[in-house]
């Protein structure tokens, strides 16, 4: 793999490798993203079992959508295999090492005409908890996502501030849940930032973008007639932390077992599926 995405990652702090899965694999991962959807909005109400949680907002246009699926991998075999295809190993070893763990594993939605699809504009570091989880999260974590649609601004991109990955840790002005935060520009200029140097990724379907825990970034609502869908994995140097699920032991690909800590605190003390808040 050409790994000219590495030098591009250090300099701007994400980055964008074109074309890494066919359009046969996404169509593939087109249809569980269909499929999941329908699964997850059958509920009714979001839900949890165990690591696994279906997220589901109301809109003001669209009325009860879903918003993300944690950890479809855990029952769905292709998202599993995904998790750990060589390919996206080959993107982030060279970054954070051969030997790691997994975090994040979602599915992300931005149905067409979506409004209350937005992410205000973060830093992926401060979600890195408990702290005591991570030793030198800033160096140890990288968050990487396929495009399943065009990623581009009218529906919902991702909009990411380049070289924000060396300013450490921002004190972003208080939000609540970021889900529910709008993208706002005085968040940026709060913090001293130019939201004119903010670029926007724009991915055909296959590509992988990825960036680093302290890169601010934010995406807005879906105002085009087409979807937005996303699926994110986020890896760590395994030496670096306590938690996460295993995904490559020296480069080879670990299946998933029986769940472990992630961010569900209560996975052992209520790991009976139950129906928790939308968003
Ligand atoms: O899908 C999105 O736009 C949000 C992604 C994001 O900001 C994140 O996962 O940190």
């Amino acid at each position: 793999m050409d790994t000219g995405h590495v030098a591009h990652y250090r300099t701007h702090g994400f980055a964008v490798v074109r074309g890494v899965f066919a359009p046969a694999e996404v169509a593939e991962l087109a249809a569980a993203f269909e499929r999941i959807y329908a699964r997850a909005l059958a509920r009714g109400q979001s839900f949890r079992s165990r690591n696994v949680l279906f997220q589901l907002a109301r809109d003001p246009v669209l009325g009860r959508i879903v918003r993300f699926v944690q950890w479809p991998a855990y029952f769905d075999p292709l998202l599993a295999r995904v998790r750990t295809d060589r390919r996206l190993f080959d993107i982030v070893a060279p970054l954070i090492g051969r030997d790691l763990k997994q975090i994040i594993n979602q599915m992300h939605w931005k149905p067409p005409g979506a409004a209350r699809v937005e992410f205000g504009y973060h830093q992926d570091i401060h979600f890195r908890r408990p702290t005591t989880a991570y030793r030198d999260p800033e160096s140890s974590f990288v968050q990487t996502m396929i495009a399943i649609d065009p990623h581009r601004p009218d529906n919902g991109a991702i909009q990411v501030y380049p070289g924000s990955h060396r300013l450490g840790r921002l004190r972003f002005p208080e939000r609540g849940r970021i889900l529910q935060a709008e993208m706002s520009a005085d968040d940026l200029k709060a913090l001293g930032l130019d939201p004119a140097r903010l670029v926007s990724l724009d991915l055909a379907p296959g590509d992988v973008a990825l960036w680093h825990p302290c890169t601010v970034h934010g995406s807005g609502p879906n105002t085009a007639a087409i979807d937005r869908r996303a699926y994110l994995n986020g890896y760590v140097a395994a030496a670096n932390c306590t938690r996460g699920e295993w995904a490559f032991r020296d480069g080879v690909p670990c299946p998933l077992g029986e769940p472990v800590l992630v961010h569900y605190e209560d996975l052992h003390r209520r790991p009976e599926p139950h129906y928790v808040d939308d968003a």
